[in-house]
């Protein structure tokens, strides 16, 4: 059968999580919260912006190397089917769509995204791309709807987390989410991870901080999303965006600073947030990786690295892991 399905799993309970997410964060004494309430229609809106950047190497550096070595990783994994966590617009997968094609094995897409709009439109077109492709569209979190991914028809699976998303989360969450990846994996299912790696911390914070603004108005945005969603009262303008490589952990972070004492009321929770004047927010950490990091975290979460793709400028890294003890597709 081929065509779209589209389920959604995200519900009310999910404006519950945003709430959660923002009592805990704004009452902590260092005030903090998860990046992944950045994705609005807006949000997703500057995050394609900011793909298009100058100073923002990432997007076009992967996409570089994936368009070099689509072909060798299909023909390596024998996949038909693509499973991507974190889809956004689908640009990457079509690379690697195209590469299944070639080699005749092209069958299923499941992109996960918790942007309703960019599943639903992502789905739309590749069926209209690509002939005979079935697309099983999930809208979801995936830190809590992976039970949610078909299972394959036996088909070899690529899973793949591409843009450098792993790195937003923190350690040891990061391990968590890969050791839930890996439970997709099949004796020849495998895992594609896209990592940014570190490098000098210039051009890193540039790409975090450029000169157009974008990425700053993606990180204010954050501030609208909670005014919407949950009846406050932030004054956008009123917090500057801060980006900097922290050299100890090896990320950069995005933090919003207020420019004066203020409080703001949160409507829906009743409550009243106080920052003082310079009081930085976190609202995101970027980890940048070596391949010994990489590895390490692969094997706390069950996985080893089989392959290792990157830029000639090693600007970015495509690594393809399977579970531990998997064979290895090509030997
Ligand atoms: N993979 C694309 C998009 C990266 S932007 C690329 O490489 O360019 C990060 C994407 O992950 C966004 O589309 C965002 O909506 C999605 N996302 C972030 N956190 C998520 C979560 N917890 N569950 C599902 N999707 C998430
Ligand atoms: C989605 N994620 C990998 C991006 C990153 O680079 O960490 C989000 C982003 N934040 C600022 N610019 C882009």
């Amino acid at each position: 059968m081929t065509g779209v399905a589209i389920a959604s799993y995200l519900s009310e309970a999910d404006e519950r999580i945003l709430a959660n997410d923002v009592l805990d964060g704004l009452t902590r004494p260092f005030k903090e919260l998860p990046p992944k309430h950045f994705y609005d229609a807006r949000g997703s809106e500057l995050f394609e912006q900011i793909c298009e950047l100058p100073e923002y190497y990432p997007t076009r550096t992967e996409a570089g190397i994936l368009g070099d070595w689509a072909d060798e990783i299909v023909a390596r994994t024998g996949a038909g089917e693509l499973v991507e966590l974190g889809s956004g617009t689908a640009d990457k997968a079509r690379i690697l769509l195209d590469a299944m094609a070639r080699a005749g094995t092209l069958r299923r897409y499941v992109p996960l995204d918790v942007a309703e709009r960019m599943v639903a439109d992502s789905a739309r077109q590749l069926v209209e791309e690509y002939d005979g492709l079935e697309v099983h569209g999930v809208i979801g979190d995936f830190e809590r709807h992976l039970d949610h991914v078909p299972d394959t028809d036996g088909t070899p699976r690529i899973v793949a987390l591409l843009g450098g998303t792993v790195g937003n989360f923190p350690p040891g969450t990061r391990r968590t989410l890969l050791r839930n990846m890996g439970t997709l994996l099949g004796r020849d299912d495998r895992l594609l991870l896209g990592t940014d790696l570190v490098k000098d911390p210039a051009v890193i914070e540039a790409a975090y901080d450029d000169r157009a603004g974008v990425t700053a108005e993606f990180n204010r945005n954050l501030l609208h999303v909670i005014n919407r969603e949950l009846g406050a009262n932030f004054v956008a303008d009123q917090f500057e965006h801060v980006a900097f490589f922290d050299d100890k952990h090896q990320w950069v972070e995005m933090r919003l600073r207020a420019l004066a004492a203020c409080s703001v009321e949160i409507g829906d929770l009743g409550m009243t947030v106080e920052f003082e004047a310079g009081e930085e927010l976190r609202t995101e950490i970027s980890a940048k990786f070596t391949r010994e990091r990489l590895e390490a975290d692969y094997r706390a979460a069950g996985l080893a690295l089989e392959h290792w793709y990157t830029d000639e400028d090693e600007l970015f890294a495509l690594s393809l892991a399977g579970r531990e003890g998997a064979q290895s597709p090509a030997g």
